[in-house]
């Protein structure tokens, strides 16, 4: 059984103090216990005040790194930074890293051995354009991202991996995937994990869904046989929103 994953993305939004509100709210709120796995993961400058605020009660992720340990990299900050200040998880790989800065998959190749060298876990992203799906695609671009993103990583290490299906079209928009299209984006990603892993990995690491996830729409998706969880933008920025959530992978 793979256990559910819940992550918010808070995206490049709330000040110091709305974060570690919202993340008290997170806590208190749950009551999911061990069932479900929770994170949040917010701006790298408040990742130390939201880890304190969180208390060990809710996961923290940051949404992106770079990957060398240290050096004259002005602007960047380390897996091992992340990990300094009470992280568990760093997003590598987002559409929005992929397409507004021009992160290839080979540049989160590097960062997904990075994180997963540090002792972290990589919520590695994948996800079609509109346009790719639109002329049938979907399976060849994610496939792409899968196998260039993941280059080197080995059996044991996908057990510290957690893949984010996000279709690209569906990010922010309100556009959420059908739970039918989306399950049949994660059996195929389950499939070709299976190819390159074989059986007993592939069924172990979790595939989150990302893409307009919200309150009324998180059950039906979660329930789909390949969707163990999912990346939540918008609404993981009101603990009431991001809790229904929860709710719904229970
Ligand atoms: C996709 C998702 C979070 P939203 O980017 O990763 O955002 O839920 O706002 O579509």
């Amino acid at each position: 059984m793979r256990r559910p994953f819940i992550a918010g993305n808070w995206k490049m939004n709330t000040t110091k103090a709305e974060g570690v509100a919202l993340v008290k709210g997170v806590a208190e709120g749950n009551t999911a216990g061990d069932a479900v796995e929770v994170a949040v993961c917010a701006p790298s400058v408040y990742l130390d005040a939201v880890a304190t605020a969180a208390a060990g009660k809710v996961g923290v992720g940051a949404q992106n790194c770079y990957h060398e340990a240290s050096g004259a990299f002005t602007g960047e900050i380390s897996a091992a930074m992340a990990k300094d200040i009470g992280c568990q998880y760093v997003i590598l790989g987002h559409s929005e890293r992929r397409h507004i800065f021009g992160a290839s998959n080979s540049d989160v190749c590097k960062k997904v051995h990075a994180v997963l060298a540090a002792g972290l876990t990589p919520i590695v992203c994948v996800g079609e354009l509109l346009e790719e799906r639109e002329a049938g695609k979907t399976a060849d671009v994610v496939a792409e991202q899968m196998y260039g993103s993941l280059a080197g990583v080995s059996a044991e290490q996908m057990n510290s991996v957690v893949i984010a299906y996000e279709p690209v079209w569906a990010i922010g928009t309100g556009k959420v995937a059908t739970p039918e299209q989306a399950e049949e984006v994660h059996a195929g990603i389950r499939a070709l994990m299976t190819a390159k892993y074989g059986e007993a990995i592939s069924e172990s690491v979790r595939i989150q869904y990302g893409g307009s996830v919200k309150p009324d729409n998180a059950a039906e998706l979660l329930s789909q046989p390949n969707i163990d969880g999912a990346l939540v933008g918008g609404a993981s920025l009101k603990a009431d929103s991001f809790l229904g959530i929860i709710a719904g992978a229970t």
